[in-house]
């Protein structure tokens, strides 16, 4: 399998860029050497920080009423491979893969190898007991009224094993943690006992995470509403916090950006749980009103810039976490691959940025009561221009100074398009 860009695209759409980089480069050092800043030490940090692409993301999502088909779309895990490995060949930030299972389960050494052929690796597995999988004689019991939490224990004991079962293909190639995100909840009042449910959900965690190899982490990601409108079983941190603390010390919280209510604190939430060891990982997207899935840092660069300045804040404590990040966003309107080459640079944006984050400066001001100069030491750092460096990031890894452009250029979706025959738009969305 070649490369799926031409390395010679990259070289093209750099030259015609080079020398303007490099005297933006050149600017910012100096600039930043004023404030006792190494650009080449940041530069370091930068190009060391990963964010791993879903394979789910590659192709167009969806609306709760209809999806629109993307041109060129991938036809199956090996396609979707071939597109991460163009977000990392021009982006140089994702080198890993977050796979979903059934949606992607292939023969587990042609995975390996095609992955590996692409420079690309397994970050943390998902399991989907949120639909029905009629086609899987491992799964013929309906998952409508709940999955983990269901009242019948035969649906628990099934989404157990698929659970179990996600664990196992994870070992086979290479992955080290599983994410698990459950739609159980209720529409109405009085539906679901909301403790019993809750106990039920615990218990099969429990179950789970016992069949966990010893040197992986079981996430816990929390949704506070969609599917279910009235309650969901695991809505909040809080809940999430529960589970992780009752199941033990391989298990730990998610928390996906979206999934929460319009200005909630979500940099708080993260504080509290690097307090508590718990923080698991990431799912970056942004949101303006709830779980919007759009592209990270897309409505609100700021909230991303606090979340890692709490990260990047935390020092040696986060080392010992090293929370896993991941990328979860669906894509309606633009290109996949173009979106998700963005959003990885706008999460390393917001990492490079709380790096310059004059923290003795900042503790001064805090214990001082001054928080105009608090304030101010944070949207300094914020209001820098952070773009050369992740652009000598990618440059120096072999990527491009102008991804999107050199994508662009590279005719890669048209010449996907002419490959993989439109697939006809199926009647519901995913969410
Ligand atoms: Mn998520």
């Amino acid at each position: 399998m070649p490369s799926p860009i031409d390395p010679s695209v990259i070289e093209t759409s750099n030259a015609a860029r080079a020398r303007d980089h490099a005297a933006d480069f050149a600017s910012l050092g100096e600039r930043l050497a004023r404030r006792g800043l190494d650009i080449e030490a940041l530069t370091a940090k930068v190009s060391a920080f990963t964010v791993a692409v879903p394979s789910w993301g590659v192709g167009t999502g969806g609306t709760r009423f209809a999806r629109f088909p993307g041109r060129g779309e991938p036809r199956g895990i090996f396609e979707k491979l071939d597109d991460c490995g163009v977000i990392q060949a021009l982006g140089r930030a994702t080198p890993a893969v977050s796979l979903h299972i059934p949606w992607d389960k292939a023969d587990p050494a042609e995975l390996k190898d095609r992955a590996a052929a692409l420079g690309l690796s397994f970050d943390a597995m998902n399991s989907n007991t949120f639909q029905d999988h009629p086609s899987d004689p491992r799964q013929p019991l309906s998952y409508k009224y709940g999955s983990l939490s269901h009242a019948d224990p035969a649906v628990r004991a099934q989404a157990v094993e698929h659970n179990l079962e996600t664990i196992a293909i994870g070992e086979a190639i290479g992955s080290k943690a599983i994410t698990v995100w459950i739609a159980d909840g209720s529409n109405f009042a009085g539906q679901s006992d909301l403790s019993r449910a809750f106990e039920r959900y615990l218990d099969s965690m429990k179950a789970i995470y016992a069949g966990l190899p010893a040197d992986w982490r079981i996430f816990s990601e929390h949704k506070m509403y969609e599917p279910a409108f009235y309650s969901t079983v695991v809505s909040d941190w809080g809940t999430s916090y529960m589970t992780a603390q009752e199941l033990g010390p391989k298990a730990f919280c998610l928390v996906d950006l979206g999934h929460h209510a319009p200005n909630v604190n979500i940099e708080q939430i993260v504080a509290r749980l690097i307090r508590a060891s718990k923080l698991g990982g990431f799912h970056f997207n942004d949101s303006k009103y709830g779980d919007d899935d759009l592209d990270a840092g897309s409505i609100d660069p700021f909230r991303l810039f606090l979340v890692f300045n709490e990260l990047v804040g935390a020092g040696d404590a986060l080392e010992r976490l090293y929370p896993a990040h991941m990328i979860d966003q669906s894509h309606n309107v633009t290109d996949p691959i173009e979106s998700l080459i963005r959003s990885a640079d706008e999460i390393r944006r917001a990492y490079a940025q709380a790096l310059l984050v004059d923290r003795i400066a900042l503790s001064g001001h805090q214990d001082g009561n001054d928080p105009l100069m608090a304030s101010e030491v944070l949207k300094s750092a914020f209001r820098t221009d952070v773009g050369p460096i992740l652009a000598e990031a990618r440059l120096r890894a072999g990527g491009a100074l102008d991804p999107i452009a050199a994508y662009r250029a590279s005719g890669y979706r048209e010449a996907a398009a002419a490959e993989r025959p439109a697939v006809p738009g199926s009647g519901g969305g995913i969410v």
